[in-house]
């Protein structure tokens, strides 16, 4: 039986690294737990976080997964001390962990996720189920609705993008959404609705910034203010931080319980 207590004291110990981005690498470890599991398909029941296929091409070499080799391979010294733990639960926990940490609410998390050393080529998931940030609502809706999610579910999950940032070298996207990149909070939405939001003039991919320059958004960030529906819900967000937590870590439980297949006398 791991200790999980003691990892999870581990993983908080871990996030704050003056070196990285902004000071924490819980963003980019919520990103890896988000893209283990954003593979899911119910059509199929195949893709999710089970298995830690990320690991295996060719969703190893998917180019929405640029970057996350780094996050991986910072939690292998933790996957070294509880090996009783799969790499499986490890990445979905680190960013249960990350999002509370940084202010974020506690998402409901269960372990018994196994590892597939030698996946047939059938159990890892193909490139092209994450989404494409250069697209519309149309795209999101297939990508979501395709995982399980509604409309609002979709909105709240878009809301982790109150952290972190986009990395030239690994989207070509740049920069972050908010001034408080490492905080969990309900900003992406206030900055959304609030905010002068034009067209970047640089020589890269098509992004939003606001009038300092400084803040950006991916053209599916504004897809969530051009679609009325989606809109509904960032303006009911950006005034009621407390359903967005609880909207978030409803939807967030259920991204990470994709396609798990658990076996009793494996807990
Ligand atoms: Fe995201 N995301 N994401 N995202 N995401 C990026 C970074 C981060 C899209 C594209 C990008 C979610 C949804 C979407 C986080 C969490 C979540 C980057 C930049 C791109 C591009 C990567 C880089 O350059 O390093 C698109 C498109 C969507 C969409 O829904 C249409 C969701 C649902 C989540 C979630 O966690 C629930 C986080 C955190 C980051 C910041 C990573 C970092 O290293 O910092």
């Amino acid at each position: 039986m791991a200790d999980w207590f003691a990892l999870e004291r581990d993983i908080k110990a871990m996030l704050k690294q003056p070196e990285w981005d902004d000071g924490s690498i819980g963003p980019v470890l919520v990103r890896l737990a988000w893209h283990a599991s954003g593979t899911y398909s119910k059509k199929d029941n195949t893709g999710g976080s089970d298995g830690a296929t990320m690991r295996h091409a060719p969703e190893s070499t998917d180019g929405a997964n640029a970057g996350l080799e780094k996050a991986r391979a910072m939690l292998e010294p933790l996957k070294k001390k509880y090996p009783a733990v799969s790499r499986a639960d490890l990445w979905t926990l680190a960013g249960v962990i990350s999002i509370e940490a940084m202010g974020g609410p506690r998402t409901p998390w269960y372990p018994g996720r196994t590892d597939k050393e030698k996946p047939k080529a059938a159990e890892v998931p193909p490139n092209g189920r994450l989404p494409d940030a250069s697209q519309g609502a149309p795209h999101i809706r297939d990508v979501f609705y395709r995982m399980g999610f509604n409309d609002r579910d979709i909105v709240a999950l878009s809301g982790a993008h109150t952290l972190g940032r986009c990395h030239p070298d690994r989207s070509g996207f740049s920069g972050p959404w908010t001034n408080t990149p490492t905080r969990f909070s309900n900003q992406y939405f206030k900055l959304l609705v609030n905010e002068k939001w034009t067209k970047k003039k640089w020589d890269g991919p098509e992004q939003y910034e606001d009038p300092s320059g400084e803040l950006m958004m991916l053209p599916t960030d504004m897809a969530l203010m051009w679609d009325p529906k989606f809109k509904a819900v960032v303006e009911e967000y950006a005034e009621d931080k407390e359903t967005f937590f609880k909207d978030f870590s409803a939807a967030f439980g259920k991204l990470l319980e994709l396609g798990v297949k658990r076996s009793a006398s494996k807990l």
